[in-house]
Order: C-alpha cells, then sequence, then structure tokens
C-alpha cells in the first residue's frame, strides 16, 4: 500500500466514497520543505522584531558558557555527568521562548539550556546530574517536565498532556524534545500515531546532531529526511536549519499556532551539529573527524548572528559586552554553588526506598557502609 492507497478505509472518514482510491489527506503540504528554512541572511530576518533577535542572541552566549562551565564540573567531580548542547544552543533557546506560559515542555537529558530558558534556576536545571537523589526543579512551576534520561519515553507523555488539555479545553501546547537517534525508539513511533490519530496539539522537535553517541545518523536511519517519518502519520513534517535560532523560532511558532488552533501536531527536525562529545564519559575522535567538526563550528549558532546582525544594526558592541559580563557572572555563581556544595550522605540512597527494606537492599547498604569504613580508615 502507498500513502495515495486508501481503498481500506471505512465510511468513518470524512467524505470517503465506497470505490474511491484518493488520499485521505493530500500528502504534498505533509512533506519536508525542499530546503531548510532560512530566516539569517534573508529579508525574513529584517521582518524579524529586534527584541527577539537581541534575546535570542543574549540567551545564545550565556547558554555557551553555561555549557562550558558544566563541563568543567564534570573533570572537576562537582557533576556526576553533563551532556552538553554547545553548538546546538539555538534549538534549545529558540524552542522554549517560542513556548507561551501555559505550555509544557517534555525535555531529554540534553535540554538543559531549555529548561533554563522555561525559567527553571540554571543551578536546580542540574541538581539530576550532581547524583543528587532529587529531580530538583518542580515541574509544576514551570510547566517543564523533569529531564528523561530514557530515550524517547518523554514524547507520549507529551502526547497524552496535549490531548488531556485539549479535552479540558486549555489552550495548552506541548512541546517534546528528541534526538535523531530517539527516533529509532518505539515511543517514538507510538507518540506520534497517537497525536496524529487524536489530533493533539503537541510538537516534536527532533534535534538531528548527526550521532547518537557513536552511530552517524547514516546508520540510523534510511530516511529521505526524519522530518519525513511526518507523512506516514498524517502530520506535517519541517525541515529547519538548527543553528539559525531566529529559523528554529519562526517555524516552531508556526508549529505551535496551528497546534494551538485545533490544527494538530507537527514534528520538526533541525539540522544541527554536537561539537562536544556525547557526555564528558566519551571521546569522540574514536569515531569522527576533526575537519567535519571545525566545518561545523564555521555554521555556529552565535557566529551566525553575529554575522547577520552586526550590519543591522541590531547587535553591538554594547550587547556583546553586556552578554559576556551576564555569562561570566552565571559562570562564577555556578562554580560558587557546586564548589560550596557540602558532601552529600551515600548512605541516603537507600533512605525512603521502602518503608520496609528489603533482605537485598539492607545487604547492600550493609555491603557499602563496610566499604564506606575501609575507605575512611585508608584515608586516615
Ligand atoms: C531507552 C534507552 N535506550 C538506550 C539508552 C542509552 N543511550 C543514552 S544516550 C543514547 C544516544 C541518543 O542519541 P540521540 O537520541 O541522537 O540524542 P543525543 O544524545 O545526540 O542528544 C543512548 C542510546 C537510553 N538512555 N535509553
Amino acid at each position: 500500500m502507498t500513502v495515495l492507497d486508501h481503498r481500506h478505509q471505512t465510511a468513518a472518514v470524512p467524505g470517503w466514497q465506497p470505490g474511491a482510491t484518493g488520499p485521505r489527506t493530500d500528502p504534498a503540504p505533509l512533506l519536508p520543505d525542499d530546503s531548510p528554512v532560512r530566516v539569517l541572511g534573508t529579508p525574513a530576518l529584517e521582518k524579524t522584531d529586534p527584541a527577539l533577535l537581541r534575546e535570542l542572541y543574549r540567551r545564545l552566549v550565556v547558554g555557551r558558557r553555561y555549557n562550558q562551565q558544566a563541563t568543567v564540573l564534570t573533570k572537576q567531580g562537582r557533576l556526576a555527568v553533563y551532556p552538553a548542547t554547545t553548538g546546538q544552543e539555538a534549538c534549545e533557546v529558540a524552542a522554549a521562548m517560542a513556548l507561551q506560559e501555559q505550555d509544557w515542555l517534555f525535555p531529554s537529558y540534553r535540554d538543559t539550556l531549555a529548561v533554563v530558558a522555561r525559567g527553571v534556576d540554571p543551578l536546580e536545571a542540574l541538581t539530576l546530574l550532581r547524583g543528587n537523589a532529587h529531580t530538583g526543579y518542580d515541574p509544576r512551576a514551570t510547566r517543564t517536565a523533569p529531564l528523561s534520561t530514557p530515550l524517547a519515553t518523554q514524547a507520549p507523555h507529551a502526547v497524552g498532556l496535549a490531548h488531556a488539555a485539549r479535552l479540558a479545553g486549555d489552550p495548552v501546547v506541548a512541546l517534546a524534545m528528541l534526538g535523531d537517534g530517539g527516533t529509532s525508539e518505539g515511543d517514538f513511533h507510538e507518540a506520534l500515531n497517537f497525536a496524529a490519530v487524536l489530533n493533539a496539539p503537541v510538537v516534536f522537535l527532533v534535534q538531528n546532531n548527526g550521532y547518537a553517541i557513536s552511530v552517524p545518523l547514516t546508520q540510523q536511519s534510511a530516511a529521505p529526511s526524519l522530518a519525513h517519518k511526518a507523512v506516514g502519520y498524517g502530520m506535517p513534517g519541517r525541515l529547519v536549519d538548527g543553528n539559525d535560532a531566529p529559523a528554529v523560532h519562526a517555524v516552531l511558532t508556526e508549529a505551535f499556532e496551528r497546534a494551538r488552533s485545533g490544527g494538530g501536531p507537527t514534528l520538526v527536525e533541525a539540522l544541527t551539529y554536537r561539537v562536544e562529545a556525547h557526555t564528558n564519559a566519551d571521546d569522540a575522535t574514536r569515531y569522527r573527524q576533526d575537519d567535519e567538526v571545525a566545518a561545523w563550528r564555521e555554521h555556529d549558532p552565535i557566529l551566525l548572528m553575529e554575522r547577520h546582525l552586526r550590519p543591522l544594526g541590531i547587535l553591538d558592541d554594547t550587547l556583546v559586552q553586556e552578554a559576556a559580563d551576564e555569562a561570566e557572572a552565571l559562570a562564577a555563581r555556578m562554580r560558587a554553588e557546586f564548589h560550596a556544595e557540602p558532601e552529600l550522605d551515600p548512605m541516603s540512597l537507600f533512605a525512603h526506598v521502602y518503608a520496609e527494606p528489603t533482605p537485598q537492599l539492607r545487604e547492600q547498604a550493609a555491603q557499602l557502609a563496610a566499604e564506606l569504613a575501609a575507605e575512611a580508615e585508608v584515608h586516615h
């Protein structure tokens, strides 16, 4: 069967006539754009609100510094792990900024910057990655779900929330953020299928950063683009330059508007690149070449903004300095907070798990206590 052949459809389909072979929905408008939307360097940029462009720039610069400082904190043992979005800041910042206050964000583990752009305190957003027992922030306060470590599990959650909001008559849109590797998960399929069938006000943003740890996109998917996957579910697919912050903002704003007005879900693929390793626990030189990284550094989201906003007079030395100062102040706050943190008690790992600890947990607790005591003896 092709997408054009719906002979098996029943009369439940509006407008369907027995024997009709036409498509239920014309697939043409569902197909991704031929070329990724470009706003930077085109007349469209001049039509974008300068205040929005400046805010995007400021957040990109502060976000870049946040990524650098968090990575350094992993090397100092202050954070257990940090999946940096260096090079991907445009997606992170623009996506969160395109949401409205009443909307919900469902992030993956890499999307700390988007969580911060939603209004979560930048230090609190890192609580989970410190190895602390708590998630950190209150999801309800900023309508931001916890960072999801299992791939794509946040996508069906986003659909469920969006569908429930629609049933309740609330003008709420949900945004699920995923990586290219996440599109191979069953949860991704189920989420997109449900979203389209229920016409849920949800948008899926796939940051295609080229790799799922060491697996390149060519070994991840044979689809012409990840945005093409939308067609099979019956929703529009959009392909956007993910390093072009105003373009990401424009495409998502359009998708959110469609969802909010009852037009259903959209799948957006943003082409970007993970400039750093997968996390501090990964050595990216083992599976990719330096010249590939160098080429993407030339297409850096902050560089793009500087190149295009300077000639328009939207970006000047004052804003550059203000953004740099704000970034340094945040980095200093992160260092002060994370270095001052008192040592956590490893034994607290076993607290609040069960009202009555299981024999296995009691055994493990005793083992850990013995190891800690032995270690304390060595250091004495
Ligand atoms: C369900 C599940 N399977 C496997 C993993 C292990 N894992 C962690 S990150 C990752 C790669 C994900 O790549 P991608 O979705 O492209 O996101 P990126 O890390 O590039 O942002 C994998 C396989 C996981 N976290 N969850």
